[in-house]
């Protein structure tokens, strides 16, 4: 096996992967090689870094080393350093959602000529669950209080009223628990302010203490993300089954080629719109038109509203530009490797950097401004355009793979499949296939990529050991962008790895679906931000059955987690009662108690725990255990 085969499992990869050695040019895989050993006290998470009289490093055997120079011992710096890991993650979702929920009251009070409320629908179904009057009113009317509702979830600085969008989307039994368990928020911003003076040097040394507010935090990660797809529903459209293709081979060679690469849809949705008007002026330039591609999850946003192609996930953002025929990259907040400004010096493509708080030394920054936001985007494209024009066609080398994916399975698009089966309960479709033992229950695929391990092949591995036992897939982000890649959104993947039960199950939607394409092995449900559908569809499985979310054969995996943003999203499904795989051990196995009540004791409190397992195999066994067990203590139940 070639170190390049070793890297990654995506065979697109490998070439690129070659051309980067010829160049010179280290990857993101020279880099992660080249930081092996890692340090054993950052892996474990007992190196402490808060104050400036560190890093104070734990040595459990030496006297005096045994705790930070403060006596913080190996729990406490643990658990520190764990929930700052959630805070991180739960400002950058919850940010995110924050600047959506301002364009849509922008939008509401006519501030803004380039967009409008797309999915009424949508909007009013947001509206009814908060609680927002819709009888007789204005849609503009109906969109500020909306999005003033979700403004007021950050600005709250009392306990009450506590978050919004947490009271109205989960079960009665998780809203006891949080408010019992006083992990119930009620201002973002107040509970993120609040874990970071509560984490200060001299401040709470009890990792329990500290694991419960990093909860809240994980919570006020739910509310900023759930918020987001909800106002970006509205704003753009809810996605419906699209029919496009990933991987490398859909960066075409015959056309300006632009990147779509972050999180926020406010820009790259201008983008798209801006690229249908000014195909003739690619064609002025000699290019065949305009071919976008999305990279991380602002591709997974536009993928899901307009069906625009996957180029690649995090881990390979790098090889868009070694294709040499990626004229221009167009960058929001998050996930972007700085190195992309260095490798494309090597080419001729433009790094458009468009957010004040995500800026490249050396790149193009062309700020988003969302009054003018379809000028700025044609602005970006003129750029590719002339990009295009100094293009070297002799460096051009685009790997020819990719596959065919059937993505867009917003919760409203899978229902309206199920309804085809079940119009009265369309919900009723999953909860008695999973009665009947047709299926073993439902696995959430969330997360990003980590070097730590060959790339994408815990995701895929995982999802084919799990398709094989009967569980119905879901996936978000990165995960999902994993799958596309190896043709595992397609029909095909269907058939090659589903087990009798669940080629069933998807083939009896497939006579109703209605739609020209078969359904995929997996149902790709958006962005990261979009695990909320899952959460949703979570909740409704649980009222179907008559219990809690923490009682039903409902799973989630992160399998190659690596951002805050996966530390937060895992900690809240743990609180939401779900056993939550982790396929990377994460650095907090230098405190064995803080280890212990992740793993077990959380299951007592709230019924969710992590599962930490970075072999696959011994993932897909886990992970099938646990949803039998739950299987079974349903049917004892009922
Ligand atoms: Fe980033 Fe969402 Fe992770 Fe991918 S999955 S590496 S967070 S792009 Ni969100």
């Amino acid at each position: 096996m070639s170190d390049f085969e070793k890297y990654t499992i995506d065979i697109a990869a490998h070439p690129m992967l070659e051309r980067a050695k010829e160049l010179g040019f280290l990857t993101t895989f020279d880099r992660a090689k080249a930081q092996e050993p890692r340090c054993n006290f950052g892996n474990t998470g007992i190196c402490c870094r808060i104050c400036i009289q560190g890093p104070c490093r734990i040595l459990p055997k030496k006297p005096g080393a045994n705790k930070g120079i403060c006596g913080a011992a190996d729990y406490t710096i643990v658990a520190r350093n764990t929930v700052r890991l959630i805070a991180g993650g739960a400002a950058a979702h919850s940010d995110h959602g924050r600047h959506i929920a301002e364009t849509l009251l922008h939008v509401a009070e006519g501030k803004l000529k380039d967009y409008r409320v797309t999915d009424v629908d949508k909007l009013m179904t947001v509206a009814q669950k908060i609680g927002v009057a819709t009888e007789g009113r204005d849609v503009n009317a109906i969109a500020r209080d909306v999005a003033q509702a979700a403004l007021d979830e950050f600005g709250r600085v009392s306990e009450y009223p506590k978050l919004t969008w947490i009271t109205n989307t989960v079960t009665e039994g998780r809203l006891k628990k949080f408010n019992e368990t006083t992990i119930m928020p009620s201002g973002i911003n107040l509970s993120l302010a609040g874990l970071l003076h509560q984490t200060h040097v001299g401040n709470d040394a009890d990792p329990i203490n500290l694991i419960f507010t990093g909860l809240k935090a994980a919570l006020c990660d739910y509310d900023g993300m759930h918020l987001a797809t909800d106002l970006s529903d509205i704003l753009f459209g809810t996605g419906v089954p699209v029919v496009t293709e990933a991987n490398l081979g859909s960066i075409k060679a015959d056309k300006v080629n632009i990147a779509l690469h972050g999180h926020n849809p406010l820009l790259s949705q201008m983008v798209v719109a801006a690229a249908k008007e000014m195909q003739a002026e690619a064609k002025a330039a000699g290019a065949a038109g305009i071919n976008l591609v999305g990279i991380c999850c602002t591709g997974n946003e536009v993928l899901m509203r307009e069906g625009v192609a996957i180029a690649t996930n995090f881990a390979t953002q790098e090889l868009a530009i070694l294709t040499g025929a990626m004229d221009a990259m167009v960058v929001d907040v998050q996930c972007i490797m700085p190195s992309l400004r260095s490798l494309a010096e090597c080419f001729h493509t433009k790094i458009v950097t468009t957010m004040p708080i995500m800026k490249i030394p050396g790149s193009y920054h062309y700020a988003f401004d969302e009054y003018n936001a379809l000028d700025s985007a044609k602005n970006i494209i003129r750029l590719a355009i002339n990009a295009y024009k100094e293009r070297d066609a002799s460096r051009v080398s685009i790997p020819q793979i990719k596959h065919t994916v059937v993505a867009g399975f917003s919760l409203e698009s899978l229902m309206s499949i199920f309804k085809n089966i079940n119009p009265d309960n369309p919900i009723r479709v999953i909860t008695d296939a999973i009665k009947a033992g047709e299926i073993k229950g439902v696995a959430l695929f969330a997360g990003c990529n980590n070097l730590k391990g060959q790339h994408d092949n815990n995701h895929t591995e995982i999802a084919k050991g799990l398709a094989r036992n009967d569980v119905f897939l879901v996936a978000t982000g990165c995960a999902a962008q994993a799958f596309a890649k190896e043709g595992l959104l397609n029909g095909e993947g269907v058939a090659k790895y589903a087990g009798e039960g669940l080629k069933k199950f998807i083939g009896r939607l497939n006579e109703k679906s209605g739609l020209t394409a078969d359904l995929p092995l997996i149902f790709h449900m958006g962005s990261c931000v979009d695990n909320s559908r899952s959460n949703d569809f979570q909740t409704m499985i649980a009222n179907e059955m008559g219990v809690d979310v923490s009682d039903i054969p409902y799973v989630a995996t992160a399998p190659e987690a690596m951002s805050e943003k996966s530390v937060a999203i895992g900690s809240y499904h743990v609180a939401m009662g779900t056993p939550t795989h982790v396929g990377v051990i994460p650095p907090l196995t230098g405190s064995s108690l803080v280890h212990e009540v992740v793993t077990k004791i959380a299951e007592d409190v709230f019924g969710g725990f992590f599962i930490f397992e970075a072999d696959p195999h011994k993932a897909v066994n886990r992970l099938v255990e646990v949803l039998e067990e739950r299987t079974w203590k349903l049917a004892m139940r009922a």
